[in-house]
């Protein structure tokens, strides 16, 4: 199992050579580069929060395209981690690291986007045909929707592939839409759904 990871290394960070720094959770939570680096490009805007930050493969991709970031997890071990890898690729001067639980410092927190990657429950989340939302860790999706909805009116949330998409349109009736999903393919395998709220979704024009 931890070799499917090792296979993987550059898929997840390019500069992994350079030192980059990893834990258990860290390896199978971490976002690919190539999605990281897209959900940044749709997620650009002056301040955006990362609620879950994990080792910092999102908070990289975003302190590459946008002005501020407020990196958060409540593992220290994976701030200095994130820390120590938002170094190697030369951004952690316009990341704020934040050791903490993103539900008790959510009031008093407030961003253009928010980007919510919790744990999904390990890599067992694949076992049910369709997954729950109420299987997210610490708490369930519907509360950690109603917290991040009061902390930016942009949310960009990373879940797995096999999620109910029905709990999600649920989840679009307690926001004003727009409500996007987008499929994530790194070498033509699908890998996760990206599900944008607020003005970040890409409307007809
Ligand atoms: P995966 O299913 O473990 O890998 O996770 P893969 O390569 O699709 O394996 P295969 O055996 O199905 O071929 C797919 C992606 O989901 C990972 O690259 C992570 O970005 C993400 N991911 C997986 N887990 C268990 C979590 C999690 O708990 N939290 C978050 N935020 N992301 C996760
Ligand atoms: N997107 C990240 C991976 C996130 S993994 C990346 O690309 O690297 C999910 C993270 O949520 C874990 O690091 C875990 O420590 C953290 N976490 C769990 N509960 C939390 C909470 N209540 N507040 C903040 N972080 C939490």
């Amino acid at each position: 199992q931890t070799a499917k990871y090792w296979w993987q290394r550059y898929s997840l960070f390019s500069k992994f050579d350079e030192g980059i720094k990893m834990d258990e959770e860290g390896w199978f939570s971490v976002t690919p580069e190539v999605i990281a680096k897209h959900q940044a490009m749709r997620c650009s805007s002056p301040v955006v929060i990362d609620a879950f930050a994990g080792v910092g493969g999102n908070t990289i991709q975003f302190a590459l395209r946008s002005e501020h970031v407020i990196a958060i997890d409540k593992d220290p071990m994976k701030i200095a981690y994130a820390r120590h890898n938002a170094e190697i690729y030369g951004v952690s001067h316009r990341i704020d690291f934040v050791v903490g639980d993103f539900f008790q410092l959510a009031p008093s927190l407030k961003a253009d986007v928010i980007f919510l990657s919790p744990p999904w429950g390990g890599p067992e989340y694949l076992k049910d045909t369709s997954y729950d939302i109420s299987m997210l860790q610490p708490k369930d999706g519907f509360t950690l929707f109603n917290t991040a909805q009061r902390v930016a009116s942009n949310i960009a949330f990373y879940l797995p592939r096999n999620v109910d998409l029905e709990q999600l349109k649920e989840l679009s009736c307690l926001f004003d839409p727009p409500v996007e999903f987008e499929k994530n393919f790194v070498n033509d395998k699908l890998k996760a759904i990206t599900v944008y709220y607020g003005e970040i979704c890409q409307h007809d024009r």
